[in-house]
């Protein structure tokens, strides 16, 4: 049986939407971020430094799976984990897929992320009187060249992996998500921004969002 830990509000949502493609049953666990809660909450709420929470994920970050007594935390590689156990046109097809798939992941990881979880916090995420609109600025300057090869990368082949949808898109777009507050990026990368809105428009994204939205702030 699979295991997702974390609240639909964080970066479990990139675990449940690979699972809801995948048509998979899991349990979820709703472990809540610490910061989010106050002291008295935290003391009755299970969260990310809950003892039993850290017995699964010593990092005391959500996401964490246990499938089977496998556990693994870290989002992108779970999604690629459950992508490759299940197979489907998911699932890398071969090495240069798995390859691949690996790059966009780390990709995402390293070149993307550090910037965009700023667009999101500077732009959106924060109270407006703890927003720096310099700390966006700087993101947004930081995520116009990744954007332009991502740009590329589709404008040649149309898709990031294999010429179909794969767990590459999930990962990427998910990351990708926290850049939304700036649409003045995706103006500059037409073809991201009509990429985005196709992995949006999935079934199983949609069933993501909507139970993310029934989720208490
Ligand atoms: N690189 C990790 C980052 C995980 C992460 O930072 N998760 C946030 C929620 S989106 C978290 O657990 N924050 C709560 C905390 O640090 O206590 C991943 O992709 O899984």
């Amino acid at each position: 049986m699979l295991t997702i830990y974390g609240v639909y509000r964080s970066r479990a949502s990139r675990a449940i939407w690979l699972a809801n493609e995948l048509g998979l049953a899991f349990k979820h666990v709703p472990v809540m971020q610490l910061y989010r809660l106050s002291a008295e909450a935290a003391t009755r709420t299970r969260n990310t430094r809950s003892p039993e929470f850290l017995a699964v994920n010593p990092n005391g970050h959500i996401p964490a799976i246990d499938d089977d007594g496998l556990i693994l935390s870290e989002s992108l590689a779970i999604n690629l984990y459950l992508a490759k156990k299940h197979g489907g046109p998911l699932a890398p097809a071969d090495l240069a897929e798995d390859a691949l798939m690996t790059m966009w992941a780390l990709w995402a990881a390293i070149e993307v992320e550090p910037h965009s979880i700023q667009v999101l916090n500077h732009r959106l995420a924060k109270r407006p009187k703890e927003r720096d609109p310099e700390v966006a600025a700087a993101a947004i300057r930081a995520l116009r060249a990744p954007l332009g090869v991502l740009d590329e990368a589709l404008a040649r082949s149309g898709s990031i992996v294999g010429g179909r949808f794969t767990v590459a898109d999930i990962n990427t777009a998910e990351v990708l998500r926290y850049a939304l507050p700036a649409p003045e990026l995706f103006e500059a990368a037409p073809r991201v921004r009509a990429w985005l809105a196709a992995c949006h428009a999935r079934p199983a994204f949609k069933a993501m969002m909507a139970a993310r939205e029934m989720e208490p702030l």
